[in-house]
Parts: structure tokens; sequence; C-alpha cells
């Protein structure tokens, strides 16, 4: 069952290569940090979701196992997020690897539906905005086909059918 999903984007080169080595270095840093990648979507490339103009990203999900509890694990991507050099340069600016939590066994944290925008923001689960964005929910269904919104209930099927058309025509999965 794959019940944790760590979702993976990158829209800036980095130590690595591009955002594509960027996502494959991390996938393999994965198991020596107590993060089993049970299974990986392909690679998309998707039009940046920004304020301004910036870089197409480079985005996949993967599904998870670990002991670690949810806390935990999101400072482990956060670890991760540093190795690559990921600075932190406000909300939505470009970077070298952004590793979300999406989704923790379904649960629901309190603060799930405000923003997690601010650094150091509490946990909030699911991913906030996880159920209206295509460059998650796309490789998301990849990963875990029967998925469910914890919140809503709704199906990974029936949330990307509703996002408009040509958002989905611009979600281009790469070869690997
Ligand atoms: N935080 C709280 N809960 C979580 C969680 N479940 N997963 C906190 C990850 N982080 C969580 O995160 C901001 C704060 O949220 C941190 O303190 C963390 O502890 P961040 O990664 O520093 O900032 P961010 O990613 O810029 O903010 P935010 O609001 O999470 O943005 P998103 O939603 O990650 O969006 N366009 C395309 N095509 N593809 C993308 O991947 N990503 C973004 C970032 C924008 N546009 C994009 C993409
Ligand atoms: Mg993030």
């Amino acid at each position: 069952m794959a019940d944790i999903l760590v979702a993976l984007g990158a829209n800036l080169p980095g130590t690595e290569g591009g955002p594509a080595d960027t996502l494959r270095a991390a996938l393999r840093l994965m198991p020596g940090m107590g993060i089993k990648v049970v299974r990986c979507a392909p690679f998309y490339e998707t039009p940046a979701l920004a304020r301004y103009e910036q870089p197409d990203y480079v985005n996949s999900v993967a599904a998870v196992e670990t002991a670690l509890p949810p806390e935990g694990l999101l400072a482990m991507l956060h670890r991760i997020e540093g190795l690559f050099g990921r600075v932190r340069r406000g909300r939505w600016a470009p970077r070298v690897l952004d590793l979300d939590l999406i989704d923790y066994r379904g649960l629901i944290t309190p603060g799930q539906s405000g923003m997690s925008g601010v650094s150091g923001m509490p946990l909030a689960l699911p991913h906030p905005g996880v159920g209206e964005r295509g460059f998650v929910l796309v490789p998301l269904r990849d990963v875990a086909p029967n998925w469910r919104h914890p919140v809503t209930g709704e199906g990974v099927d029936r949330l990307i059918a509703r996002l408009p058309a040509a958002e989905l025509a611009e979600i281009r999965r790469l070869e690997r």
C-alpha cells in the first residue's frame, strides 16, 4: 500500500547537473537516510506555477516507506534538500530541489488548509494545494492510482479530470 507520498521538484541546475539529475541523486540518497523508495513515477517537465518567469520544473512523486514519524520525515527531506544546496529564497522561488511531504498515511493536521510557504511552518498534511496541482497529481497517479485526497475523499482521477485541459497538455513526460 503506497501510503506515504513525497513530491520531488527542481528547476535550477545543481551540483549533480540538471534538475532530472538532482532528482535521481536525491532518490538514490533516500535509502541511506531511512527512507525506502517503494516506487517512483516517471519524471515530467512542467511549466512553473509562479508569480514571475522562471525555468520549467522537473517533477515526480515517490511512494516511500519509513519508520520516521511525519515531522522526522519532513526534517530528513529538508536535510536532503540542504545537501543539494537548496537555499530558501521565499515562497515559489526557483529551487535546486524541493521535497514536499504530500500524504502521510492519510493524516490530516489542523493547519492543512493554510499556506505552508513560510520557513519553519508547522507540518501541513496533506500538502496544501495537492488537489489542484497537475504537476503533483499526474505523477501521483502513476504511483498511487487509487489515492484519495484525505480531506475531500476525492480520487486522483477525478481531481485530474477537473484540471484545465491546457494545463494537462503542458505536463510532458520525460524519457529516463
Ligand atoms: N511545510 C509544512 N508542511 C509541509 C509539507 N507537508 N511538505 C513547511 C513540505 N513542507 C512543509 O516550504 C515552506 C515551509 O513549509 C517549510 O518551512 C516546511 O517546513 P518550502 O519548501 O521552504 O517552500 P516552498 O516550497 O516555496 O513553499 P510551498 O508553499 O510549500 O510551495 P510549494 O507548494 O512547494 O510550491 N511549479 C511547478 N511546475 N512544479 C513545482 O514543483 N513548486 C512550487 C513550490 C511552485 N511552483 C511549482 C512547483
Ligand atoms: Mg517545499
